[in-house]
């Protein structure tokens, strides 16, 4: 511990271990209160919405040069949490991840008590055998024979697949390991207008361009269209470009689509082409045996993204890669430090795993999702699925003949139920031709007047032709109906005139 010179005004008649101790507990003890459980009560607010101006000089963000007091720390860690979003609030509906796990919390916090670097076994003896054995497990569910193949830890979804496409791309061509570029021909990846935005980020980042990344048309549902699919990898090819790879998405992320993967995958096969599946929404529907079905084909795959920080709730983040062939990551990654991955230490360095990621320090985001796991059994996360499928139905259920209520997909795979609230005063006017104008505004207003008030957050966006509109993503199994009916009435509360 940091042990400044100068005087303090409180605890200092202790010695300093004493005074650290008595710290923490206090601090615990205010995020225990104010963070977990007052920040997880339906009767308090999600959140203070403050502006940023304010907001600036409420928290004094700026640093100084002396010391601060452990009465002023206290005080400022009280500020954290009042102005910070309480994402596991029940009526904090607003993203791809949401919820408090109780289990996962004190994971968490022993992750950071014990604050590992996982990259070898003299390390991080506990987080690399279980990272072996969650991600063994996760192959296992997704439908890789006998769990066999490899997988990763990644700092988010985004992160994992730019490991997919990396891995990918050197399957097809080993020597980009050493040659880079200049030893490929002009490399074409497809993936569907809804996917996710990191297949594009991740391909420009890997120097293979954005405009390489071919989008595939969607259907009425959001699901990739497999015979646009066909027509554009035959058309890179009679480009002369060199298609090797699509990555098709088991939930997207607005819609909550699942693109059809056995057809996909058939594709895949007959052009050689590497199968990665994005499911690090939708992953989480694998362990229920009631809806697992939307994920047909992924045992098919070559790659597969899961994020448990997503369906499956574990605190942020938490992210997977998992993939049938062994030995690629390193095969494709690997630089072997030799102040890191010594081959002459006392223990089978098969357990020296780090190398094969491109991060070095890493944390042990494991922890919390084994521990999560645990404590429910594989039972209890399929209980917790089909309950917040429940709830993503019975919400659609009540509002699709609602009147104000539009439903934008009727049918909704996943747990995210896209929709349009229409006013009373907008709702003569659909023949009007700004209408849809006027519609596109009704969102981002309802959206202000809910963060204002802090009485919830859901999000919105426009999307292809359609004028702005809600997508609320449920996650929580601490839900129920009556949360559902409060979401409702309290849009049409909020957007009453
Ligand atoms: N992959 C995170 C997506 C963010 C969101 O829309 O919730």
């Amino acid at each position: 511990f940091y042990q400044p010179s100068q005087k303090r005004a409180s605890f200092e008649s202790l010695p300093n271990r004493e005074r650290h101790e008595e710290f923490i507990r206090k601090s615990v003890e205010i995020l225990l209160k104010d963070a977990v459980f007052e920040g997880t009560s339906r009767n308090n607010r999600v959140l203070q919405w403050t502006c940023p101006e304010e907001l600036s000089r409420l928290m004094e963000f700026g640093l100084k040069n002396g010391p601060s007091t452990h009465e002023e720390l206290l005080e400022i860690l009280k500020k954290v949490v009042n102005y910070s979003v309480k994402t596991g609030h029940p009526y904090f509906v607003n993203q791809l991840f949401s919820s408090l796990d109780p289990y996962g919390l004190v994971a968490q916090w022993a992750t950071d008590a014990l604050n590992p670097s996982v990259y070898t076994y003299e390390v991080s003896p506990v987080f690399i055998l279980m990272e072996e054995v969650v991600l063994k497990e996760m192959r296992s569910i997704v439908g890789f024979e006998a769990g066999r193949g490899d997988g990763i830890f990644c700092p988010g979804g985004s992160i994992a697949n730019g490991y997919a496409i990396s891995c990918a791309r050197y399957k097809f061509q080993p020597d980009i390991k050493r040659k880079g570029l200049h030893s490929l021909p002009r490399l074409v990846l497809f993936t569907s207008e809804d996917a996710h935005y990191s297949i594009k980020k991740l391909s420009s980042f890997l120097g293979i361009g954005t405009d390489n990344v071919y989008l595939i048309r969607t259907d009425d549902r959001g699901r990739m269209d497999v015979t646009h699919l066909i027509g554009q990898i035959e058309r890179s090819l009679s480009e002369g470009a060199a298609p090797f790879m699509v990555s098709a998405t088991a939930g997207t992320t607005v819609i909550g689509a699942f693109d059809p993967l056995n057809e996909i995958a058939s594709v895949c096969e007959k052009y050689k082409l590497w199968l990665h599946v994005d499911a690090a929404w939708g992953g989480g529907a694998l362990v229920s045996g009631k809806h697992k079905s939307l994920l047909k084909g992924i045992e098919r795959a070559d790659s597969v993204t899961w994020n448990p920080h997503k369906l499956l709730t574990a605190p942020q983040q938490c992210s997977t890669l998992l993939l049938r062939h062994e030995g690629i990551l390193a095969a494709a990654h690997s630089t072997n430090a030799a102040y890191l991955f010594q081959k002459d230490k006392s223990y089978d360095t098969k357990f020296d795993t780090g190398d094969k990621h491109i991060q070095c320090g890493r944390r042990a985001d494991v922890l919390k999702f084994w521990f999560m796991w645990k404590a429910k059994g594989t039972s209890g996360l399929e209980k917790h699925i089909n309950k917040v499928f429940e709830n993503a139905a019975y919400f659609a259920d009540s509002i699709r003949n609602r009147e104000g209520f539009e439903m934008v997909i009727d049918q909704p795979e996943c747990t995210n139920v896209c929709f349009w609230y229409i006013p009373e005063s907008l709702r003569s006017c659909k023949q009007d031709s700004d209408y849809k104008e006027r519609l596109h505004k009704v969102a981002p207003k309802i959206k202000e007047r809910m963060m204002k008030e802090g009485s919830m957050m859901v999000t919105y966006q426009a999307q292809k032709q359609h004028p702005n509109f809600f997508r609320i993503v449920f996650q929580n199994s601490g839900l129920d109906k009556a949360d559902m009916i409060h979401f409702v009435e309290e849009i049409e509360r909020l957007g009453k005139d």
